[in-house]
């Protein structure tokens, strides 16, 4: 059974708590929403969410693998892991696309989610300077696999604009320049090349738990 969010917030609102101790509820309005003290709605429980994407070819019929997304609560970092084989050693871009469309070899993914209209950019870059989509490089090793262990403070399993359900993930077959390539192809795409396989963002049925 997966773990919520009650000991998570419990620990911050003990310190808020204390913090707060001695202001009037009067003094508590700047932070309600809707007549509410803003910290309520933290503390209803949350339950984990976990999405896996099982890859298809795209131009490449070697690239195999799964990717994992896990995420505790809605203001907790989204984990990803997995394994990706086949690939040419060294860095691959790797995004969630728009579109949970993987015909005409990944094409029917469309372009990067980016749902706050930001250019290109690296994954560690706010959402200004980055497409929610933009999960930057993974690495193959000499034998083409990439283990993945990502933490990613921008997308979002829970509903909201984040949000990558039903979207899906490319992996490429070139380094993402990430928004750093000096022309316009670095400010849409990273100059990632082509879609060597992809796969649609799902439930997990078995949700890893920590
Ligand atoms: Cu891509
Ligand atoms: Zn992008």
């Amino acid at each position: 059974m997966c773990r919520t969010c009650i000991d998570y917030v419990d620990s911050y609102s003990s310190l808020l708590l204390l913090a707060l101790a001695g202001l009037s509820s009067a003094q508590f309005s700047p932070f309600s929403t809707g007549g509410r003290p803003g910290r309520v709605p933290l503390r209803q429980p949350c339950t984990a969410v976990s999405a896996r994407v099982d890859l298809v070819s795209g131009v490449s019929n070697q690239v195999s693998g799964a990717v994992f997304f896990y995420q505790e609560c809605p203001d907790h970092p989204v984990m990803i892991t997995g394994r990706i084989s086949g690939l040419s050693p060294g860095k691959h871009g790797l995004h969630v696309h728009e579109h949970p469309n993987l015909t005409d070899q990944c094409k029917g993914a469309g372009g990067h989610f980016n749902p706050f209209q930001s250019p290109h950019g690296a994954q560690t870059n706010g959402i200004d300077s980055r497409h929610v989509g933009d999960l930057g490089n993974i690495e193959a090793n000499f034998d083409g696999i990439a283990e993945l262990n990502i933490v990613d403070d921008i997308i979002s399993l829970f509903p909201g604009e984040a949000d990558i359900f039903r979207r899906s993930v490319v992996v490429h077959s070139d380094r993402d320049d990430l928004g750093k390539g000096g022309n316009e192809g670095s400010l849409k795409t990273g100059n990632a090349g082509m879609r060597l396989a992809c796969g649609i963002i799902a439930p997990n049925n078995s949700p890893r738990c920590s």
